[in-house]
């Protein structure tokens, strides 16, 4: 009886639910899932794997993966192995997509990238039960696979980013790889590593070896005392590959010539002479501060090699009057021409470089400033209505839907200069379409989404991580499927269907801290909209 009734239950949810994601609470969001029975199919010790030589690195992860929760040790089985990764050659498939077919057979995941394979295989461990993502041993759990078909691609993917920024304060290599494989959960492609500021300089250089002993002691609480914190070249190489093996790259960003303290007390002689503050925060434009620049960045991206390096380039008067704009200009012209012509990467700026004048579209320009009106200073034009104006390629990392250093609502815990952001909003908000003059025959000038984790306030990694998740949900869903999607279910369903019944489990189970992670009904009072 009871059986017969959790049948018709089954088939009276399908019939309603255009969306049967509401059921599996996958996200970010896939294109299509169907449910196509009430069956499953069960890993057990007996389960096999197979895979192209190509994917090895793919199998490697997920049999690891499976194994810490699961115990079982899937081995290479041949081509009717119960999990099937296959790679294939489909024109029609897009970059990054997978599909999945799930049956009494077991499952098969179908990709033509090993990135396609990789996020296949995110999605085939979301759809497990959420105990699959513990660090221990669940003797007496079923792993029960649903019988799905499931369609999937991201719309757009050159940046679903996060930023770290380990120089208010530091995150050791441990924390960081964790982060990663976080990132990767949530199909985020790039990490944007923020290695200096003011308070600390945070990876080891061998040309100028007082920035490892002087700059990288202290940090937002205590600058310039306590102790050494930062990255080994060796341990930075680690990082790399192992974002890499999650189909991530990581660029570093050193912010320049405002923002450099922690560099400038280890080389006074490299202040700006207008620089007339105890505290001296911006390097001499000069052929001296340009040598140095220089320097440091052929050494780092003797290490990163990445596709993209950071130049900072905000905020460089703040609180003073050190450059004009011709100065800030004619230096972002200079510094950007050396990383396209010799370090053949392509430069990405903060939106300050673009408003006092640098125009580049071989550059990238991250855009962080809504609105006209700041506290320190009153624009002409919003800079996302000035990008497109100007046809500059640019990032999306508007400090109201994207600066996880701000609260999640007001009064609670961290900064508020942007307002506070909470998971509903972020998750109501349209990337595009809420754009200054939103131009569709502009819309490839955006290259994407990232958001920032400035951590002046985040002192600590518990706090990282109730800062960043589950609002880290709502943003992977903005960076996969955009605005454009038109299967994205209502807020409030997405927080009782996904969010608070799928979503958090897999993050209990992952022991990671969240926001609202005591009290779920937290999220039922949530602000939903800045419009
Ligand atoms: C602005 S966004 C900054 C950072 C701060 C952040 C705090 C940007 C390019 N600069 O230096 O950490 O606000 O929210």
């Amino acid at each position: 009886m009871k059986h017969y009734f959790a049948i018709l239950l089954f088939f009276i949810c399908i019939s309603l639910n255009a969306n049967d994601n509401l059921m599996l609470g996958i996200v970010p969001q896939p294109v299509s899932v169907k449910i196509t029975s009430d069956q499953f199919f069960q890993i057990s010790k007996a389960t096999t794997i197979s895979y192209q030589s190509e994917a090895i690195k793919v199998a490697q992860y997920l049999v690891t993966h499976l194994k810490k929760s699961t115990g079982y040790e899937i081995p290479k089985g041949n081509n009717n192995a119960e999990i099937r990764l296959v790679l294939i050659q489909n024109k029609e498939l897009k970059n990054e997509a997978y599909s999945i077919i799930s049956n009494e057979k077991g499952i098969e995941i179908t990709a033509n990238t090993t990135a396609g394979l990789f996020y296949g295989v995110q999605t085939f461990l979301q759809i497990l039960p959420p105990e699959i993502y513990s660090k221990r041993v669940r003797k007496y759990k079923q792993w029960k696979i649903p019988f799905v078909i499931i369609n999937d691609y991201p719309l757009f993917s050159e940046f679903r980013g996060m930023q770290l920024d380990i120089s208010r304060h530091f995150r050791t290599k441990e924390e960081i790889l964790e982060i990663i494989d976080i990132m990767a959960y949530h199909k985020l492609n790039s990490l944007h590593l923020h290695l200096s500021d003011d308070e600390g300089w945070r990876i080891e250089i061998k040309k100028y070896p007082l920035l490892t002993e002087i700059s990288t002691i202290g940090n937002k609480d205590h600058v310039g005392s306590g102790k050494r914190e930062y990255l080994k070249q060796e341990e930075i190489c680690e990082i790399i590959n192992y974002a890499k093996d999650r189909f991530i790259q990581i660029f570093p960003e050193v912010d320049m010539p405002g923002h450099m303290h922690a560099i400038i007390r280890a080389y006074p002689e490299l202040a700006s002479p207008k620089d007339s503050r105890i505290e001296k925060r911006v390097i001499r434009i000069d052929e001296a501060g340009y040598l140095f620049c220089k320097n440091i960045l052929t050494e780092i991206d003797s290490i990163f090699n990445s596709k993209y390096i950071h130049l900072g380039f905000d905020e460089v008067n703040l609180g003073c009057e050190i450059y004009n704009d011709k100065e800030i200009t004619d230096f972002s012209n200079k510094m950007t021409k050396f990383v396209k012509d010799e370090l053949k990467k392509t430069p990405i700026l903060w939106d300050d470089a673009f408003e006092k004048g640098y125009k580049d579209n071989s550059s990238l320009i991250q855009w962080w400033r809504n609105g006209k009106n700041h506290w320190w200073s009153q624009m002409e034009l919003t800079i996302d209505d000035k990008l497109q104006q100007f046809d500059q390629p640019y990032i999306i990392s508007n400090a109201k839907y994207t600066y996880f250093d701000m609260a999640h609502q007001p009064n609670s815990f961290g900064a508020q200069w942007a307002g506070s952001i909470s998971v509903a909003e972020i998750y109501n908000w349209r990337p595009y379409k809420d754009l200054v003059n939103y131009n569709p025959s502009k819309r490839d000038l955006a290259r994407g989404i990232i958001c920032a984790t400035w951590s002046e306030n985040i002192t600590n990694y518990g706090i990282f991580q109730k800062m960043v998740y589950p609002r880290l949900a709502a943003f992977s869903e903005k960076g996969w499927a955009l605005d454009e999607a038109n299967h994205s279910p209502s807020w409030t369903e997405y927080r009782d269907k996904i969010l608070l019944k799928k979503q958090l489990k897999r993050y209990n189970a992952m022991k990671l801290n969240y926001w609202g992670k005591y009290n779920p009904l937290k999220y039922k009072r949530l602000p939903d909209s800045k419009k």
